[in-house]
């Protein structure tokens, strides 16, 4: 029986990626006085590396090495990231980027209807504060679980993340549903045992997402229903409680 939903942040609870994160990104190798811009097309291209200081590292050794500063890399590599996460809350602090369509108005459905919340994200925790700030003053503490950034020792396309949330649960996989809008993500969650209902966005819609139950463009609202991509029939105009009940009892592609 479905007891807990399990939500990926990133792309899923909002679409951070490019207008947030990259940014974040540029404006710090502005400020360090580094001539680099990651543009949508390279940073889609980087996004595969999860975790940003995974990604400074990788691209400073494979994708750029001649842009690389000099020096061990580590020091560096960690106060870029300090310097983009705070550029990044207060770029979102401002509310910059909403939630997704749809998000709100389940995570308020699915704490009435008594279901468990929990969130597992590859994100640094204080990129959460404007994720909680969007929802509602309490928000936090709506969530049983917040498994975020290096709380596990692989990120994900690794399970850890899911793993370690389902254990803080105390719950199996078949008892729970993930929410991610990646292919990586959604090899982490199916990797914990997960069914996996993915919401692309301009990112991840080409990836391969054939092990997700269900695909669609986003989770719907009564007045601005979802278009199903691809995965199980669901002919919904959004994604409710019920609908996610009847999912999660269906076979196939868990
Ligand atoms: C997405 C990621 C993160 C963000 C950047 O996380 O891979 O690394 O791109 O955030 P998810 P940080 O989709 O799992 O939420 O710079 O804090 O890593
Ligand atoms: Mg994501």
């Amino acid at each position: 029986m479905l007891k807990a939903l399990i939500f990926d942040v990133d792309g899923t609870l909002a679409d951070t990626e490019r207008d947030g994160h990259r940014v974040a990104f540029n404006q710090a190798f502005a400020a360090e006085g580094l001539p680099i811009v990651w543009d949508e097309a390279l940073y889609g291209d980087l996004l595969f590396v999860t975790g940003g200081k995974e990604r400074l590292t990788y691209f400073f050794t494979h994708t750029r090495p001649d842009l690389r500063p000099p020096g061990d890399l580590l020091p560096i590599v960690q106060r870029l990231h300090a310097l983009k996460t705070k550029i990044y809350g207060q770029l979102l602090g401002a509310g910059a980027i909403p939630l997704r369509p749809g998000v709100l108005r389940l995570v308020r459905e699915a704490r009435a209807e008594g279901l468990r919340l929990a969130i597992a994200t590859t994100t640094t925790p204080e990129n959460l504060e404007p994720i909680w700030k969007a929802m509602g003053p309490d928000a936090r503490s709506w969530f049983q679980s917040v498994a975020a950034g290096d709380c596990v020792p692989a990120k994900k396309p690794s399970p850890d993340v899911y793993e370690y949330v389902l254990a803080e649960l105390g719950l199996t996989a078949d008892e729970c549903l993930a929410f991610e809008d990646s292919e990586n993500g959604l090899r982490a969650a199916r990797g914990a045992g997960l069914k996996t209902i993915v919401t692309v966005t301009d990112y991840t819609k080409a990836q391969n997402l054939t092990d997700a139950l269900l695909v669609v463009d986003h989770l719907g609202e009564p007045d601005r229903p979802l278009t199903r991509r691809s995965g199980v029939p669901f002919t919904s105009p959004y994604v409710d409680v019920r609908a996610l009940r009847a999912l999660s009892e269906m076979r196939g592609r868990e």
